[in-house]
């Protein structure tokens, strides 16, 4: 029942109506939010094409991954396809673990456009040679699994799926969802795959890639969903309006989900290469002085910064923008962040595991938790010293970046530190590193 509630866009009469409340797409490019696919050549059509004329569409489209490292995903298709497949297996993921905070227009796209994504993960099947397509689907977004399965049984029924997908000759291809339970470092490629095998989500060594060696060694390719839903509209309307939409490295749009102190919060969608100051704009950004673009992981851009570009030679998004009134405390804002990776960090490694802690308990000491006036410039010196540890020294993307916020927001708002680093002497004696160990 609750899931019949979500999926019709209704709150439960009990939930307070901004827990559920992602307005409308109040500014749009047209295209994957409303997926204009009328007119279009239907999927069969597409798939007709050989192979390797699907790669050259994906190609010349310029696309790049949009689940956060912007890798062109033609290039990663092509690796696959050319990678030696031991047992003649390949495989097609879908990275539905839309776990960032502030990001969730992957969810609207798995809701109001399942069969655009189905559409996207069957275009690579094909341009890969590919057999098993898999969609890791946030374990939050379970109230999403009985509709993707009944889209996906109406698929099959239709002859898009299964043997002779599309009616093509040997192209046997079908989709399953895996669910995943909660684990933020699911959504790394290579921690989501041991999870589709049964085992802990830890990230991998890599190399080897997926691409070269990914669910149970087989050759896969991971994408996001905006990537496949959009391939679903390359596919059809070829690569070479893709390429002209957004910039010549940045090719084709962007959806964000905005949230925070803003007049309409939800998702937009816009060519790359708009200024971050006209989305701010258009969703009636109250006096903000930061943005988190691109959630914690990405990057916390100052008023300074807001003529900038949102593509991935200026300003890269994985998707999330948000916006920081002139009320909001940035130190307090990191210091939520920090609490966040170390609670997800998966702990494999020991930079990250610790690392992440120390990072929380240096914050709240300055946040005098511990008693007022302890905080002093040590501190400052010690995450400073933190940062360029995880940043160096850490196996995965979480550790990586898991102090941007922090790095940010010492930059561009150190007073917000300063003016907690009161205590009289530098006090390094207060060993919190020492504590933990
Ligand atoms: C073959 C090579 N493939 C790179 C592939 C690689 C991956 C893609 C990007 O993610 C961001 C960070 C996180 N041969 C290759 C190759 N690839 N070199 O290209 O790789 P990379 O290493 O640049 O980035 P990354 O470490 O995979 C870094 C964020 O991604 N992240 C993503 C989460 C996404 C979701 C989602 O989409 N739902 O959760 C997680 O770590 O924050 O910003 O495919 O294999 N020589």
């Amino acid at each position: 029942q609750l899931a019949d509630l979500l999926l019709a866009g209704v709150p439960p009469a009990d939930w307070p109506a901004e827990w559920f409340a992602v307005q409308d797409h109040v500014r749009r490019a047209d295209v994957l939010l409303q997926g204009l696919l009328a007119g279009a050549p239907d999927l069969p059509a597409v798939l007709a094409h050989a192979p390797a004329e699907l790669l050259v569409e994906v190609e010349r489209s310029g696309l790049r991954g949009r689940g956060g490292a912007g890798f062109p995903t033609a290039r990663k298709w092509r690796f696959c396809a050319e990678a030696d497949a031991p047992d003649g297996q390949r495989c097609v993921v879908c990275n539905a673990d839309e776990g960032e905070p502030g990001t969730f227009k992957d969810r609207v796209l798995l809701h109001r456009h399942a069969d655009e994504l189905f559409d996207g993960m069957t275009v690579a099947a094909r341009a890969i040679g590919a057999q098993t397509g898999l969609v890791y689907l946030r374990g939050e977004y379970r109230f999403l699994l009985g509709h993707l399965e009944a889209v996906l049984q109406r698929r099959r029924a239709q002859g898009l799926l299964g043997r002779n997908a599309g009616s093509v000759a040997g192209f046997d291809f079908d989709i399953a969802i895996h669910l995943g339970a909660g684990a933020y470092v699911c959504g790394e490629e290579s921690a989501l795959i041991e999870s589709l095998e049964g085992k802990r989500g830890t990230p991998r060594i890599r190399p080897p890639f997926p691409v070269q060696r990914g669910y149970l060694g087989r050759p896969t390719v991971v994408n996001n969903v905006e990537t496949l839903v959009a391939v679903a509209h390359i596919a059809r309307r070829g690569g070479a309006w893709w390429a002209g939409l957004g910039t010549a490295e940045s090719t084709g749009t962007k959806i964000h989900s905005v949230s925070g102190d803003c007049e309409r919060p939800g998702l937009y969608e816009y060519p790359l290469g708009t200024p971050l100051a006209q989305i701010l704009a258009d969703c009636g950004a109250r006096d903000p002085q930061a943005v988190q673009v691109g959630g914690p992981s990405g990057s916390c851009v100052p008023a300074s910064g807001f003529g900038r570009a949102i593509a991935f030679e200026d300003l890269p998004s994985a998707g999330a923008l948000m916006v920081f009134d002139a009320t909001r405390d940035l130190f307090e804002v990191a210091r939520h962040f920090a609490r966040f990776f170390a609670h997800e960090s998966c702990g494999l490694c020991t930079p990250c595991r610790v690392g992440t802690e120390l990072v929380v308990r240096r914050l709240d000491k300055l946040a005098n938790e511990r008693g007022a006036g302890r905080g002093s410039a040590f501190d400052i010196a010690r995450l400073h010293e933190l940062d360029e540890l995880l940043h160096s020294g850490t196996h995965c993307g979480l550790g990586v970046s898991a102090c941007n916020p922090l790095r940010d927001t010492l930059a561009h708002f150190g007073q917000a530190y300063a003016q907690r680093s009161t205590a009289a002497q530098f006090q390094p004696e207060i060993d919190l590193d020492a504590e933990l160990s």
